[in-house]
Parts: structure tokens; sequence; C-alpha cells
């Protein structure tokens, strides 16, 4: 039997549009029990066993044996002989998207991430203090999905943000590392690596044990058991997201020669069997014509079961009414990759409101902003780019509240806050502001 990739095929004027769009694009995230209960007994066990701990689920899990937690610790000259090592073409490729990463968020750090204050006419001063985070550890998965990628563009904006430690955890089963990811720590700013991975990693990070250091924030993709572990630790530490498996969706106005958008739907659908690719077009026959290159290029993708499976089951080539209906539909998905194909990508781009990352016009495919475009590879999810953002420096940083009151300003602010204090009952802070209504003793 030949492979077959057939996305479902959807018309927003059909009248059982909403119901096959919820049965099919609607995300309903779920939880496991029994992951939720083996991560919950890990945690609590390396919390209290430390390093004991930690090597005996890496012995189980990982198949991987040591004395010490310090053994499966990678020093520095590690990553960097790792580096060293590579074929030049990698070193270069390698190097070329770090800078141009770098310099993305340089440029989001400069925009967003600065102090700020003003003087109001009292001569009070207001502003807030940006500092970055002393210590984060960076979660980086192994096996299937092992992306250097995501060592770049989870390190690099921490770097950036002027960490001042970054500790990166990756299960390494049997002991076999991957060369890239070394590497990818070298170019990435990488201070401290351990070989473990799993809830016992994140257990470790957050904790801390005699060898891992006890890390304020854990950022990074993992399996179900990485996640549930990271929604257990958040408040001890802080993260970033829950990431779920890759989204693309594509808008295209039927410009864009139809095998570059089949090849850009596989590139998210060969991550995962659960991957979702989706087409939104107002011309039939140009989604047509993307089902023909689908049919044509599948059997020569390396991934093609995984890319089969992925848009079998989640995929849709929706045909809309025209341009603003499929901006309006990519509104509702909020998909994490947005892809405008189209000849205008300027006039759609101001009506789209929720997308992870949105790469407009037919020459940005969603792989280059993978890799090297600059920014962040790391986005929401499963529909929470209603809410929230890309990964980025901001997540590095935290931020203090400054204030500092003149002895005018303490005259003007004195009896507003005294008047609200003594209306919720609390002397002591009307006193505290009344006291400071005379001035200097
Ligand atoms: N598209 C993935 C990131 C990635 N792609 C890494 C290739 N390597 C995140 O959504
Ligand atoms: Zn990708």
């Amino acid at each position: 039997m030949t492979l077959q990739a057939t996305p479902l095929r959807l018309a927003t004027s059909a009248p059982d549009f909403e119901a096959a769009f919820k049965a099919r694009l609607h995300w309903a995230a779920d939880t496991d029990a029994a992951i939720e209960q083996r991560v919950a007994d890990i945690l609590a066990d390396v919390q209290q066993r430390g390093d004991a701990a930690v090597l005996e689920y890496t012995r189980r899990f990982d198949g991987l044996e040591a004395d010490s937690l310090a053994a499966l610790a990678l020093d520095p000259a590690e990553l960097k002989a790792a580096f060293d090592a590579l074929p030049d073409a990698q070193r270069n490729a390698l190097e070329a998207a770090a800078r141009r990463v770098r310099s993305y968020h340089e440029a989001q750090k400069k925009a967003s991430g600065e102090s700020w204050s003003y003087r109001d006419e009292d001569g009070t001063l207001l502003g807030q203090k940006v500092t970055p985070l002393d210590r984060v550890g960076i979660y980086v998965p192994g096996g299937k999905a092992a992306y250097p990628s995501s060592v770049l563009m989870n390190a690099i904006p921490a770097h950036v943000a002027g960490v001042g430690e970054i500790v990166m955890v990756v299960p390494t089963p049997r002991g076999e590392k991957n060369p890239l990811v070394l590497a990818a720590a070298h170019v990435a700013g990488v201070t401290r690596a351990f070989t473990i991975g799993g809830a016992q990693a994140v257990a470790a990070l957050a904790y801390g044990t005699a060898t891992v250091p006890a890390v304020d924030k854990i950022t990074g993709p993992g399996n179900a058991y990485v996640a549930a572990a990271k929604r257990r630790v958040f408040g001890t530490v802080g993260i970033d997201m829950i990431a779920g498996p890759s989204e693309i969706l594509v808008l295209a106005d039927g410009s864009t020669p139809p095998d570059w958008v089949a090849m850009d739907l596989f590139s998210q659908a060969e991550h995962d069997e659960l991957a979702q690719s989706i087409l939104l077009c107002p011309d039939a026959a140009y989604i047509d014509a993307v089902q023909r290159e689908i049919d044509r290029l599948l059997p020569a993708m390396p991934r093609r079961e995984i890319i089969a499976a992925s848009l079998n089951g989640r995929g849709a080539l929706i045909h809309t009414r025209d341009m603003e209906e499929a901006c309006a539909i990519s509104n509702r998905i909020a998909p994490e990759h947005l892809e405008v194909s189209s000849r205008e990508p300027q006039r759609w781009e101001p009506l789209l409101k929720h997308a992870g990352a949105i790469f407009l016009g037919a020459f940005t495919s969603e792989s280059l902003g993978d890799y090297c475009a600059g920014p962040n590879h790391v986005l929401p999810t499963s529909g929470t780019a209603r809410f929230s953002s890309p990964l980025g420096v901001y997540d590095f940083q935290k931020r203090s509240s400054l204030i500092e009151v003149s002895e005018a300003g303490a005259r003007a602010l004195g009896p507003i806050a005294a008047e609200l204090a003594y209306g919720e009952g609390l002397q002591a802070h009307a006193r505290a502001a009344e006291l400071r209504l005379e001035g200097r003793p």
C-alpha cells in the first residue's frame, strides 16, 4: 500500500464547518494521571536524596552508569573540543546562526529590556530597574528530538540578558553524546552542563543537589515527563512555557509555487506525528495543486511516515471565502508559526493578531526562522499565542520598581496615603506617611 498524506479538506462555506473546525482544530490539553504521579514521586525523591536519586534514575531510565554525579558533568573544554571537531561547514553554519540570533536578541534587549525612570513635578523619581537572573537551567531533549538549534535559541537570549550562569542538562542514553548539541552549547555560552535528563534533571535544577546548582528558572522543551515536572516546580523556580507539538499555518493567496507551500507544511509535520499543518486559501484550484505536490513530494521524504501521520491526523486544507476570512480563522487558531504566503503580505499583516511568529512573503520559509533568521524559535503553541510571546531576553530578566520620594513629594503623597490607610484600618501605615509631612527633624 502506498503511503498517503491527505489532510482533511474543509470549506468555510460548508454547513458543518464549525463542527469540523472544533473537532479537528481545537487543542484540548490533557494531562496523564499516571505520569503526574510518577513525576511527583521522582521530584520528592530528588528533593530528599539529591545526587544519589538523580544517579539512580539516570541509570534506570538512560542506562547510564556513573560513580558520582560529578562524573556526568561536561566541562567547558569538552564542549569546545566538540565544536572544534565539527566539519568546517557545520561549524560555520552554527556560528553564522548564532551571530544572527545574538544580533536579534541584542536589538530586543535595547528595545524592551532596559531600565527606565522619570521624575515627576515634585522631584520624585519613579522607574523600573531591570536585572538579569543569576542562574538559569536549560533543558535540552536527547533522543529523537535533539536539536542543537534549540540550544542556541535558549542559551543566547539568556547570555544576552546577562545571566550569570547557564546550566544545561541533556539526557544522554547509554552515554552517547550528540556532538552538535555540545558544540552549540559552546557557541551559545553555556557555563556548565550535565548529561542528565527527565523529571530527575528538572528536580535537580529546581531544588539543587550537592553537585547540580539550584537555578532560578528552567527553560527548554521536553517530553511529557519533563513538561509535568516543569509544571510542578513552577513557583519554586520560574519556567518559560509548556510547549506542545509544532504547528504551522500557511495563509496563501495562490501566488506562491505550490511545492514551496507543500514543503513548508511537511517541515512542521516531520517534527512529530502530533504536529499540526494547516493551509488556508480562498482559491480551491490552488488547494488542489498543493495536494498534488504533497502526493508528488512525500515518497522521497526520509521522514514520510511521520509526515503522513501528522497530516492525516491533524492536517487541514481549508477553502475560505476570501483572504479576510482566512485571517480571521488564523486568529481563532492562534498558531505557533504563521506564514503569509502572499504577494501582498503587508496588506494582511495588520489583520493578524494571534501567532507565535509571523513569516511574511513567499521567500520567508518557516525553516529559516527555525535556524538562523534571528528571532527565537521557542514559541507559544496550542493556541497560547493568544496570551503569550516567543522566548526572549525578557524571559531571563526581571524587574524591580524604583521609587525615591522627595521631601515635597512626601508632603503631597502623605495625606493621600494616610487617608487610604485609615480607611483600611492600618494605623502604622498612616502614621509612617504622616511623620514625613513635617519634613526632616
Ligand atoms: N520548529 C521547531 C523548532 C525546530 N525546528 C528546531 C527545527 N529544529 C519549533 O517549533
Ligand atoms: Zn521546525
